[in-house]
């Protein structure tokens, strides 16, 4: 039976609470720049994060939420005209320090690391906003911990597609049997169950009625000592917070399972 080797994170929504007051602030941002009346509330963004990526998400509101704006020739330049202002937004709200991390996971890192598990990050953001996240929420050397991290553009098809956790796991070379993977959304869990993972769910505010089918756990958070999780699905084995002697119990009966 394998022993677990690495632990692969989704960044937006998992590792912090970026959505609803980080991108999406930053797009509403970039289009008063351009002179557009589009005003993203927060309701309407949780509709549109049907679609990953911010790109793929500025397209998909033209075709179901505005389609009587008059589109330029160059679609594929303007939307990424736009991308890259919202980018700078983002990465600015960050450096601001307005975007901490989720309950449990300066923690839960922290003690993977000390007791060597792998560390690496499978997400669709840009990777300017990983890194920018990362080293103002963790701190400026923290990209370093992670031995991988798979972000954006570079995989053809973003979430639920399987690739950015197949990428991952090429990149630390180890099978989906080796590793768990944290995830908050539908699209995310769709991703790495499609890449053999056995996948965590904490819910955020946007995602908490998603479907989460085949997740080894659901839970609020992940928890502190002093701060427990409420589990909404699976068994937490009795444990309070997400710990690695939790971790090491659901990859062994994962392993059981798939034997
Ligand atoms: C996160 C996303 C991202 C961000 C925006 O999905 O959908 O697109 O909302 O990032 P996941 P960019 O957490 O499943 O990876 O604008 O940089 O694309
Ligand atoms: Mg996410």
């Amino acid at each position: 039976m394998s022993e677990l080797k690495a632990l692969i994170f989704d960044v937006d929504g998992t590792l912090a609470d970026t959505e609803r007051d980080g991108h999406r602030i930053a797009f509403n941002r970039a289009f008063a720049d351009a002179g557009l009346d589009w005003e993203w509330s927060e309701a309407l963004y949780g509709e549109l994060l049907a679609v990953t990526g911010g790109k793929e998400r500025i397209r998909y509101y033209l075709d179901g939420y505005n389609p009587g704006f008059e589109r330029p020739s160059d679609l594929d330049g303007f939307i990424a005209g736009l991308h890259r202002a919202k980018t700078d937004h983002y990465t600015k709200l960050l450096a601001e320090g307005e975007i901490p991390l989720r309950l449990g996971v300066r923690r839960l890192l922290e003690t993977a690391r000390r007791e060597g598990l792998r560390l690496a990050i499978a997400t669709t953001t840009t990777p300017a906003n990983v890194q920018a996240l990362l080293e103002h929420a963790l701190g400026p050397a923290s990209p370093g911990w992670f031995d991988v991290i798979a972000a954006g553009d570079v995989v053809p098809a973003k979430k639920p597609a399987p690739d950015i956790y197949d990428l991952a796991l090429a990149e630390l070379g180890l099978s989906a049997a080796d590793c768990l993977a944290f995830e908050d959304s539908e699209n995310g869990i769709r991703s790495a169950r499609g890449a053999g993972l056995g996948t965590l769910v904490t819910i955020n505010e946007y995602t908490r009625s998603h479907d989460f089918e085949g997740a080894l756990l659901v839970l609020d958070h992940l928890g502190e000592p002093e701060r427990p999780f409420s589990a909404l699905a699976g068994d937490a084995a009795g444990a309070t917070h997400v710990d690695l002697a939790l971790l090491r119990v659901l990859h062994r009966n994962m392993s059981a399972a798939n034997a």
